[in-house]
């Protein structure tokens, strides 16, 4: 189905710059323009210098890649080929890479910036990259794969994280000094990542408190419920055991206050 999508869009691609047939010989065909597919880490703090992976089609040329915000710095330190993992396809995933890095001002900011890459062919749609100002990204730390390695997270938090191999999961640890209204929120699918989250909460004592696959119209996961002072523990998987360098995501831990929680 997608292989089907992706020809119709290049054959549109090509009519739009004056360029048919479709089936004449690749070498005759015009340069692509570049496209984005992912970004890992998807998020990062101001105030920082964070490398970044962008991955993507068309990108070996790049001459820049520019940010739409004022005052943001993107260095680009290296183009290379990007490894395609066993199951998944170059044309969803994409095939070539460039690391970026990325220098962002103290100012208190907060929200996305669009990143768009430059080649002679043209240039790409932004990809959206989040940014946290008063609430810094606070990255993963492996070894995260186990109740006993959880790694504690403050409420609020973005967390930015990838699951890097198939099997792995990423253990987060929340401690309640109070009952709160909790959501947590898994962004992956939504940013073009190979990932289909599986989010599940667990008490301090192992038990399934709650578990989210897909929220609607979304692979990506979603849990909002009241919750006890105390220990609890927050496991992000791939719902088909799957990872690799294009499984990248975001979590979000937010308390939801009364007001909000009315609505
Ligand atoms: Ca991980
Ligand atoms: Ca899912």
């Amino acid at each position: 189905m997608m292989r089907v999508k992706l020809l119709l869009l290049s054959t549109l691609l090509a009519a739009a710059v004056g360029f048919m047939p479709a089936d004449e010989p690749a070498a005759e065909s015009p340069p692509l323009p570049p496209r984005v597919a992912m970004l890992n880490p998807p998020g990062v703090s101001a105030g920082a210098t964070t490398r970044v992976m962008l991955r993507g089609w068309n990108l070996n040329d790049a001459k820049a890649v520019t940010a739409d915000r004022e005052g943001v710095m993107v260095n680009v330190l290296k183009h290379e080929s990007a490894a395609v993992p066993g199951r998944q396809k170059a044309e969803e995933i994409g095939d070539q890479q460039l690391e970026l890095e990325i220098v962002l001002p103290d100012d208190p900011v907060f929200g996305e910036l669009g990143l768009v890459v430059e080649t002679a062919a043209g240039k790409s749609a932004p990809a959206r990259l989040l940014i946290g100002a008063k609430q810094p990204v606070q990255a993963e730390a492996e070894p995260n794969d186990s109740f006993a390695q959880a790694q504690l997270l403050s409420v609020p938090q973005l967390v930015t994280g990838e699951i890097h191999a198939d099997a792995n999961v990423d253990v987060y640890r929340l401690e309640l000094s109070e009952p709160q209204t909790i959501r947590m929120q898994v962004i992956a699918a939504e940013l073009g990542s190979g990932l289909d989250s599986l989010l599940t909460l667990y008490s301090a004592a192992g038990n399934v408190i709650q578990q989210s696959d897909d929220r609607s119209g979304s692979r990506d996961s979603f849990l909002q419920l009241s919750l006890a002072p105390g220990t609890h523990l927050l496991v992000i998987q791939d719902a088909h055991d799957r990872g690799g360098p294009a499984h990248p995501y975001r979590l979000e831990v937010t308390a939801v206050e009364a007001a909000d929680q009315a609505r």
